[in-house]
């Protein structure tokens, strides 16, 4: 049962390239949270609401022969993301509660403008329209280099095995431009972001996640 609440809750996103080690981490977080006493949302997207989770689906796995256009993918992630803000994330901040999330606007600034080269202001408009003004107060970006995060993935898919991911599934260049995207966003905000080697042991990545959140929260 928590017993802590934050004024105007706290917003904690995860970010980076295809298996660096996100949910690994925010369970890790959770557990640390949840002991002293904090009620801790743990969501993700595209996901976090029924619809947003039915988007997901479609996103990472819709085989239709047509594919899927990019603008029609970005305006999947905004839509999935307008559902999870209203419904899920503001909600939850609102009662002091934190909240810890697989992935936010970031990795759309990143996959859909960086990647797949779709208009930066447009995305930031679109930004602006979907999240309505709340960004986290502090993103941890696990920065992982492309082929160590192939193998993580390749290990997972044989251990349990699930349909093709259609991102996943982009070529070398296009994850390598994901990589330094986010490498580039995170300079750009110190603020908000902490970058930390997620090359590490889980249990040494654990670590430097807590130590900076701790600072960030004084
Ligand atoms: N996307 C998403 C966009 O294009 N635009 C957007 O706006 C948004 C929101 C989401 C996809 O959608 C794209 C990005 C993605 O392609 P997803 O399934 O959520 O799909 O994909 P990822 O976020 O990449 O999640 P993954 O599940 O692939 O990776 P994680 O969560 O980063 O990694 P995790 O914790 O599952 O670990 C992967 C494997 O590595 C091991 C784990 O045990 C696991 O087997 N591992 C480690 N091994 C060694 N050392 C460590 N430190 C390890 N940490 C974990």
């Amino acid at each position: 049962m928590a017993s802590q609440t934050i004024r105007g809750g706290f917003f904690i996103s995860f970010e980076g390239p295809e298996g660096a080690g996100k949910t690994t981490q925010i369970g890790l977080l959770e557990d640390v949270l949840c002991r002293r006493g904090l009620a801790v949302k743990v969501t993700r997207e595209p996901g976090g609401t029924r619809l947003g989770e039915r988007l997901r689906e479609l996103l990472k796995h819709f085989d239709g022969p047509e594919g899927v256009v990019p603008e029609a993918e970005l305006l999947m992630f905004a839509a999935s993301r307008a559902q999870h803000m209203r419904l899920a994330i503001l909600p939850h901040l609102a009662a002091g509660g934190v909240v810890l999330c697989d992935r936010f606007a970031d990795s759309t600034t990143v996959y859909q403008g960086v990647a797949r080269g779709l208009d930066r202001g447009f995305i930031e408009a679109l930004h602006r329209f979907s999240i309505g003004g709340r960004w986290p107060d502090l993103t941890f970006l696990l920065d992982l280099d492309v082929d160590t995060g192939f193998a993580r993935a390749r290990r997972r898919q044989l251990a349990a095995p699930g349909p093709a991911d259609r991102i996943e599934a982009e070529s070398r260049a296009f994850h390598e431009a994901v990589r330094q995207g986010f490498l580039e966003l995170a300079q750009s905000e110190p603020q908000r972001f902490r970058v930390i080697d997620a090359a590490a042991p889980a249990e040494v990545v654990h670590a430097r996640i807590l130590e900076g959140l701790d600072r960030a929260l004084g």
